[in-house]
């Protein structure tokens, strides 16, 4: 059976979303953080994820790390949920473009602003990541939005675990305050409430802390 490492709210809700929406049998293990802020992870977590950061996903002997890849790989393991286009096809190759710009940009760019002392020696430094990470995440918000267009979802209206993604993405937006939160924008906030109304989806998003469907 898999398990899943998580935090709550973390980079462990999309392939949360993903599982739930599979219909997957899987357990969860929670990684603390001590009042410093820092993870405490359980004994032997850094050997099955030497970042120490969530998600880890371990099914049997396989170890699988990066939100990401998780997200594929609970994909491709429960090919009935088809939480994937078919391997090969063009949508197979628009969603891997939305995912890996949604883990490698804006993912990424949410971690600099919640975490700018990783990037910094310079206390100075600290606002102006965070400011940067604000901007970068505006126009990721605009190129996602104009993707999106009627969607309901980002290749259509096929839901695939890179809506999971999204829809998480969106919700941390939130922590970054009025007009800069991805839901000011109609689409993506059409977008999140289109994912929060599937019964999986939703009510992994709610387990994990984040709003429910159309609640602004
Ligand atoms: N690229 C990694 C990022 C993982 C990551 O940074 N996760 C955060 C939580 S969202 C974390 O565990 N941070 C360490 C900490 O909070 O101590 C992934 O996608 O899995």
């Amino acid at each position: 059976m898999i398990t899943l490492y998580s935090m709550p709210g973390s980079s462990a809700t999309a392939p949360r979303i993903a599982l739930d929406e599979a219909g997957a049998e899987y357990s969860m293990i929670q990684v603390e953080r001590d009042e410093a802020g820092r993870n405490t992870a359980p004994d032997g977590y850094d050997a099955l994820n030497p970042m120490g950061t969530v998600p880890t996903l371990v099914d049997g002997e396989l170890v699988v790390t990066e939100a990401a890849a998780c997200c594929l790989y609970i994909a491709e393991k429960y090919p009935d949920a088809a939480l994937v286009p078919a391997t090969g096809s063009d949508d197979w190759a628009t969603t891997l473009r939305w995912l890996t710009l949604l883990t490698n940009t804006a993912q990424a760019s949410f971690l600099r602003w919640y975490y700018p002392d990783q990037y910094t020696t310079d206390e100075a430094g600290l606002a102006p990541i965070q400011e940067a990470s604000v901007a970068e995440l505006a126009r990721v918000a605009d190129v996602l939005a104009a993707q999106i267009g009627d969607g309901p979802f980002l290749i259509g209206t096929q839901f695939t675990v890179v809506d999971g993604f999204l829809a998480m993405l969106t919700g941390w937006s939130g922590d970054l305050g009025a007009g800069s939160r991805w839901s000011d924008n109609p689409t993506l906030e059409a977008h999140y409430n289109a994912v929060a109304q599937r019964p999986a989806a939703g009510a992994a998003l709610v387990a994990e802390g984040f709003p429910a469907a159309n609640v602004s």
